[in-house]
């Protein structure tokens, strides 16, 4: 089964993704190599430094790929090799379930559940506007919801749509507004006031509580913005209202610090959107710093290198959270359902729901119902691109905004 073709493909229907096409005996496989805000540098690391090494190789041997470009880069780890691997691993599974004609969560083992529990992103400048977002999101079928909300004095804060967008419908890009939709080829520039988000955050919580009831998940994502301590805080603050989850309470790099955390709040902490290997979460892991894995399939080296951290994860009773925003496109999407469906400790898959612009690209058979979401049945992963489309939305750049302290300085975004 020799791969006779690799292509590298960059569209941007709305946003920017990478992805790469492998055939072998007339198969076709795809991957996701979508890093948001540094897209050309995967796609060139893949165009320039994989793709010639590819043509040839048995196509069938994927573990012996993965190790062959994770080793023989002798440089290691890291997003851009990582979601470069992710591609070619991704791709190569699609194309080993299409041979066998089944879909790829049968390779992987099978069912382990009926369906994914998904969470959507509920968000408002202010309550009126976050309560009708969550109701949205219940309309809409979702069980969990991600509450996020604009704090006083600030114009504008990470996952908060205006107050125009924020209970825009299913399919609608709007309601997402505070990340794809602020395309320019410099950064935004955003303000941070770590006290006034402290202060506020716990009341908008008691009111979700007061307004929607015990029952609901609730999660919240602190985007690596607080010091140990002040992590310590929010945690400690939130136990009342019952969080499934708190998310990335402190910068990723640093993992010794959460034992400072959890030594002041039962508040479940989930971390490791920007990791990429089983190596960043030994530690979290050994010590049960953290309780759920945010890596999504597309940065943390494809089925292979997310399965082998679900499975370390899973001797310490910690489960998956894969990371689901747009910018993972819907071939990573499908890939993380994929797995979740089979692996035995699956938590709960983020779905921020692509826009109808991106789904013509990759069209996609999977499914969201009751709350769930659940793998195509196709063969493979279920995904097909489409080249004429994806020819009509050219690539532009788009950069993630950065936030400043009060005083200019730069801070976490
Ligand atoms: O900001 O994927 O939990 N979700 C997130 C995301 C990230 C984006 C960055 O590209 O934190 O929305
Ligand atoms: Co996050």
């Amino acid at each position: 089964m020799k791969i006779t073709n690799v292509e590298v493909l960059v569209t941007s229907p709305g946003r920017n993704f990478v992805t790469l096409r492998i055939t072998a005996d007339g198969l076709t496989g795809l991957g996701d190599a979508t890093l948001n805000g540094r897209e050309l540098a995967v796609a060139a690391y893949l165009q320039e430094h994989v793709a010639a090494l590819l043509i040839g190789r048995d196509a069938s041997r994927i573990e012996d790929a993965w190790q062959y470009l994770y080793r023989g880069a002798y440089w290691r780890r890291g997003p851009v090799t990582m979601a470069a691997i992710a591609a070619v691993d991704t791709a190569l599974w699609d194309i080993k379930a299409k041979a066998a004609g089944m879909p790829l969560y049968q390779l992987l083992g099978g069912r382990s559940r009926d369906g994914l529990l998904a969470y959507g992103h509920a968000s408002g400048a202010e309550l009126p506007e976050l309560f009708d977002s969550i109701r949205q999101h219940l309309d809409e079928g979702y069980r969990a919801i991600r509450v996020q909300s604009g704090i006083p004095g600030l114009p504008s804060v990470y996952g908060v749509a205006s107050s125009a967008n924020a209970a825009a419908g299913a399919g609608s890009d709007a309601r997402y507004d505070y990340e794809p939709a602020r395309r320019s080829a410099v950064p935004v520039e955003e303000t941070w006031d770590t006290s006034a988000y402290l202060r506020h955050v716990p009341s908008v919580f008691e009111a979700v509580r007061n307004e929607f009831g015990p029952e609901l998940p609730l999660l919240h994502d602190a985007h690596h913005r607080l010091t140990p301590i002040q992590a310590a805080r929010l945690g400690k603050s939130l136990e009342p209202y019952d969080l499934f989850w708190l998310e990335d309470v402190t910068p990723a790099e640093n993992a010794a610090v959460l034992r400072r955390v959890r030594e002041h709040t039962t508040t479940p902490l989930a971390i490791g959107e920007v990791f990429n290997t089983v190596w960043d979460y030994r530690e979290m892991f050994e010590e049960q710093l953290i309780d759920y894995v945010r890596s999504p399939v597309t940065h943390a080296g494809g089925i292979t290198g997310l399965r082998r951290i679900f499975d370390f994860a899973s001797v310490y009773q910690i489960k998956s959270g894969a990371h689901g925003p747009t910018d993972v496109s819907p071939v990573g999407l499908a890939a993380a359902l994929h797995l979740g469906v089979a692996i035995p400790n699956f938590g709960i898959q983020e779905y921020m729901q692509h826009s109808p612009a991106t789904l013509e690209v990759f069209r996609s058979g999977f499914t969201f119902a009751d709350g769930l979401l659940n793998p195509s049945d196709a063969p493979g992963l279920g995904v097909e691109y489409d080249d004429e489309v994806a020819a009509a939305h050219a690539y532009a750049p788009a950069y993630l905004p950065v936030n400043r302290l009060r005083d200019g300085s730069m801070h976490d975004w």
